[in-house]
């Protein structure tokens, strides 16, 4: 089912998302028509924020909190979830309900899971479409959290500028996102849950070893931040903002 994008514009603008949610899942879907739809739209420069890192990072809080900001300045906003597992989708839905309760019935915030049922290759088509449609409806920023390490995810970020990659100060994490190709794609390394012991030795660590590298010209980043009590998160909004300044 396809609806005049005026007449989605239109209901997006009321804070009613019923039609984008129905689209949505056409192009997710891949239905009839999504291809000449999406082709047929006039792109839009919105801002896109790609969130990633390992599970239980803190990334859907820090969502939250980061949303939060954003509403407070007037923007609306809208978050893609791309979860890739079937089989915790329904938990970590759950979970999400509860860490982005605040937001899910407010009218300048659309939320939005995408499920790949364990393989997110298939999807990034869809993701890139549903991205495009989301920049032309009235959104001021779109973000954009995929969990895990693999080449599509790497795909994912690049949709997004600037990509964030949430690590926390755990053994282990570290060394599995260094290896992965999100390292290099990143933009800005968030480390959270800094209220952790042993978080400075792990922020430490990293910034040494972002400055080894730092030899390109991409700037990249570093925050720290506490997501659940939103301390940093406000420093984190304005290193965002300066990427899309730039
Ligand atoms: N101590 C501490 N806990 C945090 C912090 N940020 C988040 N948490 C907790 O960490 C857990 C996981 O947080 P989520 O936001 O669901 O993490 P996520 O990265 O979205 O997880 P997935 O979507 O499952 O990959 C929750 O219990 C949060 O309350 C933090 O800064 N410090
Ligand atoms: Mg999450």
């Amino acid at each position: 089912m396809l609806y005049s994008i005026n007449d989605i514009i239109q209901a997006v603008q009321k804070g009613d998302f019923l039609l984008l949610a129905k689209t949505i899942t056409h192009l997710e879907n891949k239905e009839e028509g999504s291809e000449d739809f999406i082709d047929k739209l006039s792109s839009q420069k919105t801002p896109v924020i790609g969130i990633t890192g390992p599970p239980g990072a803190g990334k859907s809080t820090l969502i939250s909190s980061l949303v939060g900001k954003m509403v407070e300045q007037g923007n609306k906003v809208a978050v893609v979830s791309v979860d890739p597992s079937s089989v915790v989708h329904k938990g970590a839905l759950l979970g999400d309900r509860i860490r982005m309760r605040e937001w899910y019935l407010h009218p300048s915030v659309y939320i939005r899971s995408l499920a790949t049922r364990g393989h997110l290759g298939g999807l990034v088509s869809s993701i890139e479409a549903i991205v495009k449609l989301l920049q032309v409806v009235g959104f001021d920023a779109i973000i954009l959290e995929t969990v895990g390490v693999g080449q599509s995810e790497v795909q994912v970020a690049q949709i997004a500028f600037p990509t964030l990659l949430v690590l926390v100060p755990e053994a282990g994490d570290d060394i599995q996102m260094m290896k992965s190709g999100l390292f290099e794609v990143a933009n800005i390394f968030v480390v959270n849950k800094t209220d952790r012991p042993e978080a400075q030795k792990f922020v430490n660590h990293l910034r040494q070893n972002l400055a080894e590298r730092a030899v390109g010209i991409n700037k990249i980043s570093l925050v720290e931040t506490i997501a659940n009590n939103g301390e940093g998160v406000a420093e984190l909004l304005t290193v965002i903002k300066s990427y899309h300044a730039s």
